[in-house]
This record gives C-alpha cells, sequence and structure tokens, in this order.
C-alpha cells in the first residue's frame, strides 16, 4: 500500500516530531511517499534547493499514487488542506488526525466535510488506533 502523509510545513513545524512518529507507524503497513515531512531538518523558514513548481507537480504526483490519504491538521496548514481537497476530489480514502485539546480550530471546510474520517485524538496510541481502524475498513 502506498501512503500520502500531509503535515504542516510552512504552516509551522511545532508538530515536526509527531509526524515522525506517525510516519514511522504508518511504514508498518506500506510505502509512505512523504516521509520528508517528519524531518527536522524540514524547517518552515529554511530551503531545500527544490523550486516550489517542482513540488507541487511532484507532491501531486506522489498523492495520485497514493492508495490513501493521512493528514494530521492540528497545525493549520494551507498546503495540508490543499491536498486534503485534492484528494477527495479524486476520491481517496482520507483520514484527518486532529488535536482538539491544543485549542487550535479546525476549519469548517474539514470539520464539515462528509467525504473525509475525521478523528479527534490526545496522543500518539490514540493516533495509532485510528489508523488501524480507518486502515482496516479500506476495501484495497
Ligand atoms: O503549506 P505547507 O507548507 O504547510 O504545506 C505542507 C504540505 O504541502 C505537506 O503535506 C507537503 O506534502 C506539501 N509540501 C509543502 N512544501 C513542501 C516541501 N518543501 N517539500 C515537500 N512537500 C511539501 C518545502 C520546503 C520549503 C520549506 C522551502
Amino acid at each position: 500500500m502506498k501512503i500520502y502523509f500531509a503535515g504542516s510545513i510552512r504552516g509551522g513545524r511545532e508538530d515536526a516530531e509527531l509526524y515522525m512518529q506517525i510516519i514511522k507507524y504508518l511504514k508498518t503497513f506500506g510505502e509512505v511517499l512523504t516521509e520528508h515531512i517528519g524531518s527536522p531538518s524540514l524547517t518552515c523558514a529554511g530551503d531545500d534547493g527544490l523550486n516550489d513548481r517542482f513540488i507541487h507537480d511532484r507532491d501531486l504526483e506522489w498523492l495520485k499514487l497514493s492508495d490513501i490519504l493521512i493528514a494530521e491538521v492540528t497545525s493549520v496548514s494551507m498546503g495540508v488542506g490543499y491536498e486534503i481537497g485534492r484528494a477527495v476530489e479524486s476520491g481517496k480514502p482520507v483520514l484527518c488526525l486532529f488535536r482538539s485539546s491544543f485549542g487550535k480550530n479546525l476549519s469548517a471546510m474539514i470539520a464539515g466535510s462528509p467525504d473525509l474520517k475525521l478523528v479527534n485524538y490526545h496522543n500518539l496510541n490514540d493516533a495509532k488506533k485510528a489508523i488501524d481502524e480507518f486502515i482496516k475498513a479500506q476495501e484495497f
């Protein structure tokens, strides 16, 4: 199974360590095409040497190749929202993981979407449980 993990980059890297843990768990189910999202060396201000058009086209290509999209949506990120929208439009199963206890408000465009699965969670173990259930529910 190919998995697209989406997490904030320019929206802020506060949760980068958590992304890394989620990605590590997702790798037990298949190939994570976006492993770099958890990298501590990828900063919101930094430059990985790639231009934006290249990043956009490459990431959409990976999204097309993916079987599912799993997004951590607590940190507000325009790129993650865009990826979720594109995945929903192309009929991919989408799981959004949100930590409501962090006092952030989730966009109504995600919270109100009937075309994705949204799970409120508190810690990594909860996230793992949500991932297990979501993947089990898919028919590949
Ligand atoms: O708006 P954001 O930057 O927070 O969007 C993050 C989402 O867009 C992630 O889920 C990625 O899939 C994608 N994305 C955005 N920027 C990049 C990137 N390099 N490399 C890979 N995926 C990206 C940006 C480097 C930048 C700090 C110069």
